[in-house]
């Protein structure tokens, strides 16, 4: 009975699911939150709060110990030793920055030690910019100048060059302390970084998550040498390798072996970006499925037969892990925006659903753009929402209509910011941690005019990572595995209730108040 493991180190946590693909069947789900069950790294939301010029970090110690918290879970449901083939996948764009002790470092890890104590040493940078860091404007403008331009990173890179993307992260590094770029002798995203730590060598990065770095080209799938001329002096020997997807990246280490009893030889494929994995985990890797993923960002993608640019130069291409190339868009104000509003009235979940339902679609023509922090779709500076409807609702004096008018808001917006991918979607699959909620699924389902589904599984990230390991390991079709793991769950469709015409004078309005 070949069992699985599928690991996603997320924004907010990391989980975990391990499946049986004899039995169709999950066998365990685990997750460790960083704010709640890490509270020494004062990161509620898996990021240090308060960063000066934009910057947002989180510490790479903090991944490292919610991975032994993780597995520690794991080993007290399930014995790990059955597990056959394992895979994962990162928050996107997040760095970390290592200097010349790692390799040997890596390959002697000691069980009777934990893990941080022994990588601690191996950093060369304290903390890991990630995906919600928009300090980097200068080094992008930099980059595109040095390069030809936003349309020539572009047509490089799948993005232009973006302040989240890794490549003006390492830039903005090399410039403000020279001597920590200097010492720094490997650069990994999340995702390698997690893998490497599992295989106790230094393993590639996939093109998946590679393709978000502005330093990847997207024809040859490699390291582009005039953007990392652009972006630092002798980056391409400070990355790994690049590989597809379909990659065995090493050996389980005799760390994991010794301390959590998995089985030595255990292969492990190389790990690949949080929304190339639910790609996967959606049943979605094949052109033709639109997902939304409703995470700490929102992000809206699908597998591409061909690659279009996005002319509003906020869209991405990045590789499919399993074959060709995917789109994606993503927004900044997600679920913390959601929350943000709902603490603002200090509902809970339960109130911020009955908030939905009982007001109209449409909202009585109650807008607003619900930006908390700078958003990059559209790429705007703003702080607070922009409000436009009554006078007592602009006053914030209106709770639910507040509320309504944040989700309407958000998927308004996502409608307008990705006509540009040419998707008529007759059914979206719904993922990420606010897609249980069904008001929102209803207001996804008016707004797009689209039937939402939701997998019975909700961890798609992980579970697209399980898949990836078993068809990778054992050879098993991805089709024949989606067909088994990835099935609406009964009774979860969403249907469109509102008008046609309802949201069309709104789209006006908001696009109006941009
Ligand atoms: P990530 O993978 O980016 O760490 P998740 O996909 O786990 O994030 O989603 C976490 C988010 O889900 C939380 O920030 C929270 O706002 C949201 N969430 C959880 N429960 C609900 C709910 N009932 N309704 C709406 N949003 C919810
Ligand atoms: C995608 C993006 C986020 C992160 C975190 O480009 O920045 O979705 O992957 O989930």
């Amino acid at each position: 009975m070949p069992q699985v493991l599928g690991l996603d180190a997320s924004t907010q946590s990391c989980s975990a699911i391990i499946i049986d693909t004899d039995l169709a069947s999950v066998v365990a789900e685990a997750s460790i939150n960083f704010g709640e069950c890490l509270p020494q790294y004062k990161a509620p939301s898996g990021f240090i709060p308060g960063g000066a010029d934009g910057e947002v970090s989180s510490d790479p110690r903090m991944w490292i110990d919610a991975l032994e918290l993780l597995l520690e879970k794991l080993k007290d449901q399930c014995d790990l030793s059955k597990i056959q083939a394992i895979s994962g996948a990162g928050q996107q764009h997040g760095s970390v920055y290592l200097n010349d002790n790692w390799e040997d470092t890596l390959g002697a890890l000691s069980a009777t030690k934990s893990l941080t104590e022994q990588i601690e040493k191996c950093f060369s940078k304290d903390t890991s910019p990630i995906w919600m860091d928009t300090s980097t404007s200068e080094e992008c403008l930099e980059i595109a100048a040095a390069t030809g331009g936003d349309a020539a990173v572009c047509a490089k890179s799948g993005s232009i060059a973006i302040e989240r993307f890794t490549g003006p992260q390492i830039r903005r590094f090399y410039k403000n302390d020279p001597d920590g770029y200097a010492q720094t002798a490997r650069i990994h995203l999340v995702s390698s970084f997690i893998c490497s730590l599992l295989c106790g060598s230094d393993v590639p990065i996939d093109t998946g998550d590679g393709a978000g770095m502005n330093l990847l080209n997207i024809q040859t799938w490699d390291w582009d040498p005039d953007l990392l001329r652009a972006t630092a002096p002798e980056l391409g020997k400070r990355l790994p390798k690049v590989v597809s997807g379909n990659t065995k990246a090493g050996e389980i280490s005799q760390y994991f072996v010794q301390k959590y009893g998995f089985s030595t030889g255990t292969p492990i494929t190389v790990f690949t970006g949080d929304n190339p994995s639910s790609l996967v985990g959606m049943g979605a890797s094949k052109a033709g499925k639109l997902v939304i993923s409703l995470g700490t960002s929102d992000t809206f993608f699908a597998a591409m037969p061909e690659v279009v640019a996005d002319p509003q130069g906020c869209g991405h291409v990045f590789g499919n892990p399993s074959a060709g190339s995917m789109s994606l868009q993503c927004f900044v104000n997600g679920s913390l925006a959601r929350e943000a509003v709902k603490d603002k009235f200090s509902y809970d979940w339960d109130q911020f659903t009955t908030a939905i339902d009982q007001t109209p679609a449409g909202n009585d023509g109650n807008i607003m753009v619900p930006f908390f922090r700078p958003e990059i779709s559209p790429p705007i500076d703003l702080d607070a929402p922009i409000l436009k409807g009554n006078e007592s609702f602009e006053a914030w004096n209106e709770a639910d209509a507040a509320i309504r008018a944040c989700v309407e808001g958000q998927f308004i917006n996502m409608k307008l910011r990705t006509n540009w991918m040419q998707l008529q979607p007759e059914v979206i699959y719904l993922t990420g941690g606010a897609s249980k909620n069904d008001a929102i699924a209803q207001v996804v389902a008016d707004v797009f005019q689209a039937q939402v589904q939701r997998l019975a599984v909700s961890g798609s990230v992980a579970l697209g990572a399980a898949l990836r390991a078993a068809y990778n390991t054992f050879s098993l079709p991805l089709n024949q595995l989606e067909a088994i793991f990835c099935q609406p769950e009964t009774g979860s469709t969403v249907q469109p209730k509102a008008a046609i015409d309802t949201y069309i004078e709104a789209e006006q309005i908001f696009s109006d108040l941009l």
